[in-house]
């Protein structure tokens, strides 16, 4: 029973963070960015920075256990100063972001007083845990590379489940794969019958219009 009670603080506390973070950023549309490692989370931000990076000003953070490898490749895209690597391991954690970090990514970004229209939090590559901690975003984008398997949604529930957002990532490859989309579909719609999937490759470069069209609609539901 204290475990669950100091579980219950702990969310809690996280959940006060979170909605702190929110109502500073104001009208810029926050995102949590999850998957399992290597779904290609960074891949599809460096493509987005490409194409929409100049039309609309991005912040991201960036969550790992170790490095700032992520931060690096970002940075090739985008401000330094809209950029910031969150390393779990300085704060005491591991397998994802909390909102108190995040307060930290923000405040190193000036997310209070530089008008973004986007700001991305891609979480620690995990399946399981980032879906438990609020981190003050607008939209949770779940992630699933087609190399991973079309059962993913039904054995790891809780992330799929919580998602506005789907993404197959790694269509490329679906030709090498027993991959089936009809599969993951349907085990997508048992654990959640709302949120938008897309599929697309990173790679490729194919189905990314898709995405750019729900960022910019998000962004005006946002700002209305
Ligand atoms: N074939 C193929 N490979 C891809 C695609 N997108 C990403 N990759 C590759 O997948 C690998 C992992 O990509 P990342 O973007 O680092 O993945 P990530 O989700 O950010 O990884 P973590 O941050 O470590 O969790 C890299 O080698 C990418 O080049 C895609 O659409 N097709
Ligand atoms: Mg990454």
């Amino acid at each position: 029973m204290p475990e669950i009670r100091v579980f219950e603080s702990i969310m809690k506390r996280n959940d006060a963070i979170a909605a702190d973070n929110k109502k500073m950023i104001k009208k810029t549309l926050a995102l949590n960015l999850m998957s399992s490692p290597g779904a290609g989370k960074t891949s599809l931000l460096e493509m987005t920075l490409k194409s929409i990076g100049k039309k609309y000003r991005i912040g991201v953070i960036e969550g790992d256990v170790a490095t700032s490898n992520d931060a690096e490749r970002i940075m090739k895209y985008a401000p330094k100063s809209a950029v910031y690597q969150i390393k779990t391991e300085n704060y005491g954690g591991g397998c994802h972001l909390d909102a108190k970090m995040v307060s930290y990514g923000l405040a190193k970004i000036k997310a209070a007083n530089r008008n973004y229209d986007i700001i991305i939090f891609e979480n620690v590559g995990n399946l399981i845990c980032p879906a438990d901690f609020s981190l003050g975003e607008d939209k949770k984008v779940v992630m699933l590379s087609v190399t991973e398997g079309d059962d993913k949604p039904v054995k790891y529930p809780g992330m799929f489940e919580a998602a506005d957002l789907i993404i197959l990532n790694k269509t490329d490859l679906l030709k090498h794969l027993n991959f089936s989309m009809k599969k993951a579909m349907s085990n997508i719609r048992r654990v959640n019958k709302k949120a938008i999937v897309l599929d697309l490759s990173v790679q490729a470069n194919t189905g990314m219009s898709n995405w750019y069209d729900i960022l910019k609609q998000w962004m005006e539901e946002k700002k209305s």
